[in-house]
């Protein structure tokens, strides 16, 4: 078993992440195995249950209301609509039903239909993650005690570039949320995304910040920023596009999460629509075991089931089954 470290340098991941790209490979998949089974994917599925007009500067996202992307605003979901929508995703084979909401923060007239809506997927037999911004402590715990399993809440980038970024609200804000989750007995799911012009110094500082949390995030997302046009960081990538990152610099940021971070699920998450099935696989073998699966994510495009379910075919994968990531969680709070 690999040592769980919290007090990883900058420097240190930064050496991880140059590595010779087959050692880092090499080292990133003997992680992978001491903790997981490397021949598993998760599957998840996202749901929008609040579409855009969100009061955010977040440069990426079409669901700011400062961005001119096409995308509606609606109003939360009823309950019922979010428990057929789930009812599918676990026909389809999903493991976890995400949802997400446009929001700044969940106002408190909100709580009552989100923890109904807790309450109705977990009766599934689905696991639960939202995202909803940022929250106060008694609504981590409200969500805590309708049995809420994780909480996505990302820290995006390096605290450098997230000024760049996002202005409405800052990394201490949105570290803030995460221990409110952390303290209500939550599990966590924190990443980022890559590709949006950031350097590579960037994406060792946000490595770096998660892989140094007091805890791991049980949930590691890796985005690869989805360009929507008429979005801050979309336009600008259309005018300067060799500042796309290239599909190597994405595998690497991989690996550097799998090795500093060995107990995590690493979720290969938006951007996978425009990525090759080779680059899936390298991000496989660097120790990514979760994926978003049908066709949509919040409001961009997905692969899809049936692509996904070819893929993990192709490769001689699975989809993982039961309670295998809750099993990684209680290995991680036993080897503490
Ligand atoms: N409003 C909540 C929040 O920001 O925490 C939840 C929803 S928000 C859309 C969830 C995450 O999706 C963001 O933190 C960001 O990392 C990711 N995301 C949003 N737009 C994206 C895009 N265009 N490409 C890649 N990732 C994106
Ligand atoms: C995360 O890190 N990625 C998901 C989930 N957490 C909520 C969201 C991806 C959003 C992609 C852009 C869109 O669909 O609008
Ligand atoms: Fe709002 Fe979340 Fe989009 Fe930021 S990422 S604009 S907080 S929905």
């Amino acid at each position: 078993m690999t040592e769980i470290r919290n007090d990883w340098t900058r420097d240190e991941i930064a050496e991880i992440f140059a590595l010779p790209f087959t050692d880092l490979l090499f080292r990133a998949a003997t992680v992978h195995r001491a903790h997981h089974r490397a021949d598993e994917v998760q599957l998840c599925t996202l749901l929008s249950i609040k579409t855009g007009g969100c009061p955010e500067d977040c440069g990426y996202c079409s669901q700011s209301a400062s961005a001119d992307s096409g995308v509606k605003a609606t109003k939360l979901m009823g309950v019922q609509e979010v428990l057929q929508r789930a009812a599918q995703a676990k026909d389809a084979g999903s493991q976890r039903f995400c949802m997400g909401a446009a929001w700044r923060n969940p106002k408190d007239r909100d709580m009552p239909a989100i923890v109904e809506i807790v309450k109705g997927v977990r009766a599934m037999g689905l696991e639960t993650c939202m995202t909803l911004g940022m929250l106060t402590p008694a609504q981590a715990d409200m969500l805590a005690e309708a049995g809420l399993d994780y909480y996505n809440h990302n820290i995006d980038s390096s605290p450098e570039y997230y000024e760049r970024v996002i202005s409405t609200r800052s990394m201490g804000d949105r570290l803030d949320t995460l221990g409110h989750v952390r303290a209500a007995g939550i599990n966590v799911c924190s990443g980022g995304i890559v590709g949006m012009g950031e350097t590579r110094e960037d994406r060792v500082g946000f490595i770096h910040t998660l892989a140094t949390l007091p805890r791991h995030p049980e949930s590691v997302p890796v985005n690869a920023l989805v360009p929507v046009k008429g979005t801050v960081l979309g336009d600008m990538l259309a005018d300067t596009p060799l500042a796309k990152i290239d599909d190597i610099e994405f595998v690497r940021t991989v690996a550097t999460a799998r090795i500093t971070m060995p107990m995590s699920m690493v979720r290969l998450s938006a951007g996978r629509e425009s990525m090759s099935e080779a680059t899936q696989a390298l991000c496989f073998l660097a120790g990514a075991n979760s994926i978003f699966t049908g066709d949509k994510l919040l409001t961009a495009p997905n692969a899809g089931d049936d692509e996904d379910a070819a893929l993990l075919a192709r490769l001689g994968m699975r989809a993982m089954e039961g309670d295998e990531p809750m099993l990684a969680c209680a290995r991680a709070e036993a080897a503490e």
